[in-house]
């Protein structure tokens, strides 16, 4: 992919979507072993498989000095007594930083370290969440309302989903 062009992009805050954005959906069957009670996750695949979220991303070229956005749109919902949530990743490039805009409804940064060290950062409109490096991060959405955020993080960070579909998180946000 070439260097871009200068460009704007017209994001909707209410909705999360951007006008020039690249769209990708997941549902529960692409993440059934990520919840803890995977009896009743299977239970709503077969039911109508639900929408957990969509990423709507700006495409620009995934090389180092470039800036990837998207946002995220994460449905309020709940397997058994646990959030609707993202699958949550490490970006491969450990030294990538990322930062989240809160844009709509209620929910929580979950973050790791590869040691296992564990924080939660609270997420909702106006949040600036910052995500270090090296920390592994997923969303959840405890609200009862759509979660909605804007993401900004280097374009050559990756994708590391294999570590956390083995390891998890260490913690799970439920319903009390
Ligand atoms: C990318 C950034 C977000 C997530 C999105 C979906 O670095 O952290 O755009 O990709 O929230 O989560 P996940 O874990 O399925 O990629
Ligand atoms: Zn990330």
């Amino acid at each position: 992919m070439d260097d871009p062009r200068p460009f704007a992009s017209m994001l909707d805050f209410e909705t999360g979507h951007i006008d020039t954005a690249v769209s990708k959906s997941r549902h529960l069957s692409d993440m059934v072993s990520a919840y803890e009670d995977q009896d009743a996750a299977r239970a709503m695949v077969e039911q109508g498989d639900p929408l957990v979220y969509e990423v709507h991303e700006i495409e620009v070229p995934r090389r180092n000095g470039q800036l990837l956005s998207s946002t995220t749109v994460l449905q309020p919902g709940r397997v058994g007594d646990e959030y609707f949530m993202t699958k949550g990743h490490f970006h491969v490039n450990e030294a990538a930083a990322e930062i989240y805009v809160g844009l709509r409804g209620t929910g929580a940064v979950v973050l790791r370290t590869r040691d296992g060290e564990v924080d939660v950062v609270e997420l909702e409109a106006g949040s600036i969440a910052y995500i270090p490096p090296s920390w592994a991060h997923r969303t959840v959405n405890t609200g009862e309302e759509e979660l909605v955020f804007y993401a900004i993080f280097p374009g050559d960070a990756g994708y590391d989903y294999e570590t956390i579909e083995r390891e998890g998180f260490g913690t799970r946000l439920r319903a009390t």
